[in-house]
Formats: C-alpha cells, sequence, structure tokens
C-alpha cells in the first residue's frame, strides 16, 4: 500500500515537472492523461481508446492522449484524488467509488429505479433537466461532468443461484466502496464487503467472499468465472459509471480546444451504448466456453419482485444520505422513466 502511495506521489510530481519545463518552452505535444478503472480490452477502455482516435485526429495531432489503464495508476477512489489534483486530466469515476465524496449520484447504484429498457434509461439520464442535477454536482467537486453510459446488467456471481433473499443469507457478497452498495446487498439478507475492483479475485479464491456483482464483459476480463460457477441475471440495475475532466484543465482550454472535446463525448455516445451490448453478448459467449461449467441463471418476474419489494427499504438510506438534492434528483429520474416508458407503449 505505501509503494502504492509512493509511485501516485511520484507521478503527480513527474506530471508537475513536465507541465513546468515542457509547456513553459512551449515544444512539447501536450498530453492529455486519461485514467481508466478497468484493463485493457474492457468498455471503459473502448471508450477511452475512441476517445483518442477523435481528440489527437480532430487537434491534427497536436495533442496526444494518453490511456493509463486499471493498475497503473492506482484504485478507483486514487484515480480521483490525481483528477482533482490536476495530475491526471480526464478520468472515469463510477459512483459505486465516487458516490463516497458526492453521495448524490448513489441515485445510479439503487435497485429497481430506473427501466427495463436500457435505451430509455439513456435517453433519462441524458435529458436536460437530470444531466443539469448532476452537472452541479461534479462542478461543485471541481470535475467537470462529460458523459454518464452504461455498460451492461450487473450480474451476480456465487457458487449458488441466487434467486431469493433467503438465498443471499449468510453470503459474503463483494460490492464496490460506496456505502449504499452496503446497504442495498444487505436488505436482500447478504453480508456485504467493500472491496477495490483489483482485490475481488483473491478475494473470491481465498473464501474471504462468496461473490460479487459486475457486468459480463468484467466477469470475464477479471476472471470470476473460475472462481464462481453461477452468472445470475436479476436486472436490477445497470452499471453506470461517468467520464469527468478536472474543471480547471476544461475551463482553460481553449475554444476550439473545447470543441474537440464536447464533440468527440457527443460522437462516443452511440459507440458506447453499441460497443457494451456487443462485448457483454461476446464475452458470454467466452465465458461458457472457458468454464462449460457455469450456469446462467435468468431470474423470473416473480422472483425479480420479490427483490424489487425487497430493495425499496434502500430509498429511505439514500434519502438519509444524499439529502433534498439526492432526494431531487430521484425523483426526477423516476417521473422521466415514468413519461418515457408511458410514451413507448402508446
Ligand atoms: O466493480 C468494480 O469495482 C468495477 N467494475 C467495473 C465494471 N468497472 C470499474 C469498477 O471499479
Amino acid at each position: 500500500m505505501k509503494t502504492r502511495y509512493a509511485y501516485i506521489w511520484l507521478f503527480t510530481l513527474l506530471t508537475a515537472a513536465f507541465w513546468i519545463t515542457g509547456c513553459s518552452r512551449g515544444k512539447q505535444k501536450p498530453v492529455w492523461r486519461f485514467a481508466i478503472e478497468e484493463t485493457r480490452g474492457s468498455v471503459q477502455d473502448a471508450y477511452a481508446q475512441k476517445f483518442k482516435q477523435l481528440i489527437e485526429e480532430k487537434s491534427g495531432d497536436t495533442v496526444r492522449v494518453k490511456v493509463y489503464p486499471y493498475g497503473t495508476l492506482g484504485t478507483s477512489d486514487q484515480l480521483s484524488e490525481l483528477l482533482y489534483n490536476g495530475s491526471l486530466q480526464f478520468s472515469m469515476a463510477s459512483p459505486g467509488h465516487i458516490g463516497k465524496m458526492i453521495p448524490e449520484v448513489q441515485v445510479l447504484l439503487l435497485h429497481y429505479i430506473l427501466s427495463d429498457d436500457p435505451s430509455i434509461n439513456r435517453e433519462v439520464l441524458n435529458s436536460p433537466e437530470i444531466r443539469e442535477q448532476f452537472d452541479t454536482l461534479f462542478a461543485e467537486k471541481g470535475f467537470k461532468l462529460l458523459s454518464i453510459f452504461s455498460e451492461g446488467w450487473q450480474v451476480w456471481t456465487a457458487n449458488k443461484p441466487l434467486r431469493s433473499p433467503e438465498d443471499f443469507e449468510g453470503v459474503k457478497f463483494r460490492v464496490m466502496t460506496s456505502p449504499l452498495l452496503m446497504a442495498a446487498y444487505e436488505a436482500y439478507g447478504a453480508s456485504a464487503t467493500p472491496l477495490a475492483f483489483s482485490e475481488v479475485y483473491s478475494a473470491l479464491q481465498l473464501k474471504m467472499v462468496d461473490g460479487q456483482v459486475n457486468p459480463v464483459f468484467a466477469i470475464e476480463e477479471m476472471s470470476f468465472y473460475e472462481v464462481n460457477d453461477y452468472l445470475i441475471f436479476a436486472n436490477q440495475a445497470q452499471f453506470y459509471t461517468t467520464c469527468l475532466v478536472n474543471r480547471k484543465f476544461y475551463d482553460k482550454l481553449t475554444p476550439e480546444q473545447k470543441v474537440w472535446v464536447d464533440e468527440s463525448i457527443e460522437e462516443l455516445r452511440d459507440y458506447i451504448f453499441e460497443t457494451q451490448v456487443k462485448f457483454n453478448e461476446e464475452r458470454l459467449k467466452t465465458i461458457r466456453d472457458k468454464n462449460p461449467s457455469v450456469k446462467v441463471v435468468y431470474l423470473e418476474k416473480n422472483e425479480r419482485g420479490v427483490f424489487r419489494e425487497a430493495s425499496k427499504s434502500v430509498r429511505k438510506m439514500f434519502d438519509e444520505m444524499a439529502g433534498p438534492r439526492g432526494a431531487t434528483l430521484l425523483e426526477s429520474i423516476v417521473s422521466k422513466v415514468e413519461q418515457l416508458e408511458k410514451s413507448a407503449s402508446q
């Protein structure tokens, strides 16, 4: 752990030195540093690589984007610190981790709040009235929110089927580090254990935890299917992440550079939606090929209904943790989902 902190400090110092020497001489091509919370080949990597390609093209190769995959700089919490202090210019920040710093964004972790239809959710989370609320919350912490996007359904993995809250009794279940996620799984009867992403595989292997939750592509990428042989789809929530830029850095960009960033983010919207669908479908096949003893369970409507009921108590906790602005955000999301579902059914 000490080594990790020392490395982060060293990275910060080297970055500062680079900017002071390189930029003051005005000779170096600027490097925009972009950290992701996942490894190469992941959904976040696809996003960052496409962003790199678009920025480098739009800038006529006058700007370089360097992508740092998970494991090269630190945990999600450490990436947020580096983004905050300006050592990184861009970073992914999942609500399951950054929710400790901005409690209101934990709204994206609540179960059975959004629609079963991911394209409706996409519209909801991109609607101006909801984006405005998120934008303010991130801006107050020194970040500019560039996008919120889904990485697919959150799928439970364990060594037994989890079809009811009774099945969760006594199950040690790994969650991301947000307190709301702990409450969400404790409401189902599990004993929730917050851990960094990098620690999950060994925790499962050493039986410190019995199960965890992540999208299919991440279950494949992190090899969780080697240590858990049930994949359970309860469609309780999708995995959402946010793409952030350091606000001071963005504010100092030239109008032209801001256009490159804004246009690239806009162009990434459809690309990443389609990419995550493709990755999750393909990787489910890969998991089945690599571990034929994996069993995939899709919960029935009535089984999901039981979890839906159990999840309701967590909304009160969210109100307590996230206060009035969190409550307003939740209300806006729920009513927008209702409105869009209604018009889709007409
Ligand atoms: O479970 C986690 O901690 C991580 N899961 C994904 C899919 N992305 C980043 C996050 O940190």
